[in-house]
C-alpha cells in the first residue's frame, strides 16, 4: 500500500491522529489554514499555544510543537512555522524541510499513525508551490523508508494548482 496519498480539500474536516498547521513564529494564530484550524478547532488550541510560548517562547522557524485538536476530528494539532520566501533559497528550503522532518518526528513520538499536512508556506509565506512540493515529497519519503510506525502521510491540497502539482508528483 502506498502510504503516501494527495487529496483536494479542506484539512479541517479529515479525521486523522494529526493535523498539521502551517502556523507563524508566535503561535497566536492568523489567516490561511492557521484561522481555519483555530476556528473549527476552538478556544482550547490557543490556550495550550499560549502556555507553550510562555515556556518557550514561541516556536522557530523549522520548528514544530504539539496541542489538543480541540473540536477537530484529530487527536492532535501539531503547528509547525515554514519559511517566508524571500528569494534566499537555499536557506529556505532547508527550513522547509525541517518543518516537515520535525512534525513527522513530533508525530511518531506521540504514537500517531495518521497525519495530515497542508502545503506549508505556499499562500501566505510565498514559497515556490512546485519546489515546496518536490522537498516535501522528498522528506516525507525519507523518514517513511526509516519509520515504519506511521501508517499514512496525506498532503491536503486547498488550492488546485497544488492539487495538480502533488497528483503529477506521486504519479496519482
Ligand atoms: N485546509 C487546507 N489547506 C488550506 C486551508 C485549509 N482549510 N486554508 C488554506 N490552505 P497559508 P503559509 C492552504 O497561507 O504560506 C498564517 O497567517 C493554502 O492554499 O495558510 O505557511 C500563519 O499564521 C496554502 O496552500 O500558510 C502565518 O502567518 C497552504 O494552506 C502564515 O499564514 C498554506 O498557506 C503562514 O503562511
Amino acid at each position: 500500500m502506498n502510504r503516501i496519498q494527495c487529496i483536494k480539500g479542506d484539512i479541517t474536516s479529515l479525521q486523522v491522529d494529526v493535523i498539521v498547521n502551517a502556523a507563524n513564529n508566535s503561535l497566536m494564530g492568523g489567516g490561511g489554514v492557521d484561522g481555519a484550524i483555530h476556528r473549527v478547532g476552538g478556544p482550547q488550541i490557543l490556550d495550550e499555544c499560549m502556555a507553550i510560548r510562555k515556556r518557550q517562547g514561541g516556536c522557530p522557524t523549522g520548528e514544530a510543537v504539539i496541542t489538543t485538536a480541540g473540536n477537530l476530528k484529530a487527536k492532535f494539532v501539531i503547528h509547525t512555522v515554514g519559511p517566508y520566501w524571500t528569494g534566499n533559497s537555499e536557506e529556505e528550503e532547508v527550513l522547509l524541510a525541517n518543518a516537515y522532518r520535525n512534525c513527522l518526528t513530533l508525530a511518531v513520538g506521540n504514537l500517531a499513525k495518521t497525519i495530515a499536512f497542508p502545503n506549508i508556506s505556499t499562500g501566505i509565506y510565498g514559497f515556490p508551490k512546485r519546489r515546496a512540493a518536490e522537498i516535501a515529497i522528498q522528506e516525507v519519503s525519507d523518514f517513511l523508508e526509516r519509520d515504519q510506525s506511521l501508517d499514512q502521510v496525506i498532503f491536503c491540497c486547498f488550492d488546485l494548482e497544488n492539487f495538480e502539482i502533488y497528483k503529477a508528483l506521486l504519479k496519482m
